[in-house]
């Protein structure tokens, strides 16, 4: 529909109402309409890679500045570059990477936000998680639930790196957000260490086991597993041209994501692969585990190709169509807000150029 032509006198009448309706805190919706409601998503978010080679020295520099002890968390946050100061990388998530120190330990706190560790370096760290502690190695992913009491310790001898991802941004759109400390470091333990896997893995649960919470009984999902079933599935070579072969995090009592909000992947590209482009509503946050290649992003003003290799992180905002181009087979890691999307129907995703599937 064109917009009619009206003269200056009635523009000026229109702006003189806009001027008296604004000192009781009012605004005519037609004049911010399309910007509100768009017909698509817009994000402000862009797409970035950050090398870890390059971030690493400033993490350890870090290291050398302020304790685990005094910064409660010491995390270089990833703030996406079209949305600085927010402390987000996507619309709806935050990231950072986390250093703890031989000997050091990240004091026990809990909050609202659901949290993810992708263990990028070190190995032998822990987190205590409710009760009980899980030790991390590389590729593992680790949940922290929602106001689970978490504490991290490293008693190794090497620094361990650690990608966090956060729901704060999601969590305080909604104004609900809270947090506390524990009077002490260190939580009480009560399970030995390691003892969810024991219990809620192998496709087995102790009988008449019901889960009352919303989140996975299991807190650690290691590396060594999730690689392992990627490679028993990829001899049967039925790559999705879109994803290779792309594998959800689940809860293992009802099949639904490890944790309300946050849903996660991991994907084997066959060698050489370049996919068919794809895009969904939920913008995401990569980080590469094995191989190299590069992530082209489909962005309004043109093409952002992102090269990565190993421990890189790089996000593709929503709704940006992108493809993988791997030179040889690449494992890559993945977490975006998905699983709250699905939750509340307004998830959407396209392949190539195929129908817009609507809301799961
Ligand atoms: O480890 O609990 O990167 O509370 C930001 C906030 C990590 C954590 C972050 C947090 C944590």
């Amino acid at each position: 529909m064109e917009a009619p032509q009206i003269s200056p006198a009635e523009q000026e009448a229109r702006q003189d109402f806009y001027n008296t309706i604004d000192r009781q805190s009012l605004t005519p919706l037609w004049e911010v309409l399309a910007g509100l409601v768009t017909k698509e998503p817009v994000s402000q978010a862009k797409p970035h890679l950050w090398k870890f080679a390059e971030v690493r020295p400033h993490v350890l520099k870090a290291g050398s500045l302020i304790t685990a002890e005094e910064a409660e968390r010491r995390v270089l946050i990833l703030e996406n570059p079209g949305l600085r100061g927010e402390s987000r990388i996507t619309q709806s998530l935050y990231a950072g990477l986390q250093l703890i120190l031989p000997g050091e330990i990240a004091p026990a706190h809990r909050h609202t936000a659901s949290a993810l560790r992708f263990i990028v370096e070190g190995s032998g760290a822990y987190t205590a998680v409710d009760g009980e502690k899980t030790i991390m190695e590389e590729g593992d992913f680790v949940i922290t639930p929602p106001w689970a009491w978490h504490d991290h310790g490293n008693d190794s001898d090497r620094p361990m790196i650690w990608l966090d991802g956060l729901d704060v941004p999601m969590v305080n759109s909604f104004d609900t957000s809270f947090a506390e400390n524990l009077a002490e470091d260190e939580q009480q333990l009560s399970r030995p260490t390691d003892w969810s896997p024991d219990h809620y893995s192998h496709n087995l649960l102790p009988v008449g086991y019901e889960n009352a919470k919303n989140y996975s009984p299991i807190f650690n999902y290691p590396y060594a597993r999730t690689r392992e079933t990627l490679y028993r599935m990829a001899k049967y070579e039925e790559w999705d041209p879109c994803h290779g072969l792309k594998l959800q995090y689940t809860n293992p009592v009802d099949g639904g994501y490890a944790m309300p909000t946050i849903a996660t992947f991991m994907q084997l590209l066959p060698n050489g692969t370049t996919t068919t482009p794809y895009r969904s509503t939920d913008g995401m946050v990569y980080s590469p585990v094995e191989g190299t290649g590069r992530t082209v992003v489909r962005t309004p003003a043109g093409d952002v190709p992102l090269a990565w290799e190993p421990k890189d992180v790089f996000i593709v905002p929503s709704w940006m169509p992108h493809h993988h181009e791997c030179d040889g087979e690449a494992v890559l890691f993945s977490f975006s807000d998905r699983a709250a999307q699905r939750k509340l129907g307004i998830w959407r995703e396209q392949r190539g150029n195929g129908p817009v599937s609507g809301p799961h």
